[in-house]
């Protein structure tokens, strides 16, 4: 079948393929399939299988990050989908709230899995409490505007199209309501697969991981609600890029599983609306991708490019257990606006193929504790008014983690020589602003602690915001022996203003 398709439509390699079959033949069983795999997955060109057989099936829909299981179907159907828009307001980040439109009610919307030839009878409902019009458009659709034009939706109506699914594929879905660019950076995308007439390859775990960028009025990481601003969004400056609409959408708690020894499929996807993916798995490689979601795999991959509005299927085998950290590798995403998720694999280890100890948490970041329910938490008492010096300590504890420990040590003492102690730290005591001022302005030149004399340069990190650092240094000022107290969001504010004398440039 393979060879019969290769000469359909390139009939010059068809002697090539039919020599690799005969090969096959020869007693040689591995080496054709070999070949045959590099090129060919058996999925096909566009076909029509004739009409839905049987009677209708409801489509099975799914909440990121599962993914529906397989069809089983070898036969045309008829199937129903119902997908509801809906506006609400969720959590972006912690302790920051957005207003996403959504396919489902998730951020990206709900995977939808059907065969290629089925019949798809698709139902739109735009729920009563919207405020905007809707539609979408699948990318797996054949016909003007991908079921766009068919779908305009408006604030408790619902619409109803069909369309035949006669390419197989991964594919993007999307609202395509002007501005389209608002609706797309909303969140109103997602994945439908239309699978290959013979299914996927059986695989132990299947994950639905959808990149997107979100621009906020705050800054990254400000807490309270954020409106979406239209001028960041034109000049594409986001200031998230998330992994499933949320940061720590898929890390600690929630990061995804698995057991050494089983293949994990990722159906990954790029809502954009803006900004192409570089997708990587620290500490894996991809024994297979099927770039940009079509018919054929690629082998050994470290990377793959996954363009606004297209999708990839990615697949490994995981060999020894600990924490693999998927990135969008253009890295400032990863670290600095949230384009980070975590696979924990769990198992015997082998030392014959790595050598052991946890992914470094510098690579985790504040991801590495379970949760960041603390800082949450903190957010919330704080836009009421009764922030607590414990909820303090505690958002400035996890943290502090992701963010100073490295240097300064998880308990803070620091490494002899090169970072000093913060500790029962004397140049902590003798002033306790000297913590959020160092965190704000860095330090450069001669200090000395307990001492000690370090003359380094720790950078600025005024990338934080005022209640980031007014938590971790009250974290700091009552752990370890240091001698308490607390500082204020106001006061952090007003020490951003003022640079002092001995600040760091950062290089
Ligand atoms: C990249 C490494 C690095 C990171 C990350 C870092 N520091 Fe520092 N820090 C230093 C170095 C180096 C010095 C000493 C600078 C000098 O010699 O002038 C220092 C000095 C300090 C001091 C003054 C000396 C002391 O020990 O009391 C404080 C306070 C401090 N850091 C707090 C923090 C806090 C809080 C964070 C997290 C927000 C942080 N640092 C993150 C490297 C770092
Ligand atoms: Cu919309």
């Amino acid at each position: 079948m393979k060879a019969m398709r290769a000469r359909w439509l390139f009939p010059a390699f068809a002697f090539a393929a039919l020599v690799l079959m005969l090969g096959g033949c020869g007693g040689k069983p591995e080496e054709p399939k070999q070949a045959a795999a590099s090129t060919d997955t058996g999925g096909s060109s566009k076909g029509d299988f004739g009409p839905p057989q049987g009677e209708p099936v409801d489509a099975v829909l799914t909440s990121p990050p599962n993914v529906p299981p397989p069809t089983g179907r070898t036969a045309p159907a008829k199937v129903i989908v119902k997908l509801d828009v809906i506006e609400k307001e969720m959590p972006i980040s912690e302790g920051v709230n957005y207003t996403f439109w959504t396919f489902g009610g998730t951020v990206p919307g709900s995977f939808i899995r059907v065969r290629q030839g089925d019949t798809v009878e698709f139902h739109l409902r735009n729920l009563p409490e919207s405020k905007m019009p809707h539609n979408i458009d699948l990318h797996g659709v054949t016909g003007p505007g991908g079921g766009a034009a068919s779908s305009f939706t408006a604030p408790g109506h619902s619409s109803r199209f069909t369309f035949k699914a006669l390419n197989a594929g991964l594919y993007v879905y999307h609202c395509a309501t002007a501005p389209v660019g608002m609706h797309v950076a909303n969140g109103m995308y997602g994945l439908i697969l239309v699978e290959p007439p013979q299914g996927l390859p059986p695989v132990n775990r299947e994950y639905y991981v959808m990149q997107g960028d979100f621009y906020t009025t705050g800054k990254y990481r400000e807490k309270g609600h954020q409106p979406f601003d239209m001028e960041k969004a034109i000049i594409e400056q986001p200031t998230y890029v998330l992994f499933n609409g949320s940061e720590g959408a898929l890390t600690g708690d929630k990061a995804l599983t698995a057991n050494v020894g089983e293949t994990v499929r990722l159906y990954v996807g790029n809502g954009g609306p803006n900004l192409v993916s570089s997708f990587h798995v620290i500490g894996e490689i991809f024994d297979k991708v099927w770039f940009e979601g079509g018919t054929r795999y690629q082998e050994n991959v470290q990377t793959t490019l996954i363009p606004a509005g297209g999708a990839a299927i990615g697949e490994f085998r995981v060999e020894v257990p600990g924490s693999y950290v998927l990135v969008d590798h253009s890295i400032f995403r990863a670290f600095n606006k949230g384009a980070l998720a975590i696979l924990k694999a769990e198992g015997p280890e082998d030392k014959a193929i790595y050598s052991g100890k946890e992914v470094d948490y510098v690579y985790l970041g504040d991801r590495a504790a379970p949760n960041m329910q603390a800082v949450a938490t903190a957010a919330a008492s704080a836009s009421t008014g009764e922030l607590s010096l414990e909820e303090q300590i505690n958002a400035g504890k996890a943290l502090f983690a992701g963010t100073c420990a490295t240097c300064h040590q998880p308990e803070g003492q620091g490494l002899p020589g090169v970072f000093p102690p913060l500790a029962k730290s004397d140049y902590i005591a003798a002033d306790p602003r000297h913590v959020p001022t160092v965190i704000l302005h860095g330090l450069v030149g001669k200090v000395r602690v307990n001492g000690q004399d370090y003359d380094s340069n720790m950078p600025p990190m005024s990338q934080l915001t005022d209640d980031e650092v007014a938590n971790i240094a009250t974290f700091v000022l009552n752990s370890w022996g240091n001698p308490g107290g607390r500082i204020s969001k106001a006061e952090v504010a007003e020490i951003r203003q003022a640079k002092p004398a001995g600040a760091s440039a950062g290089h």
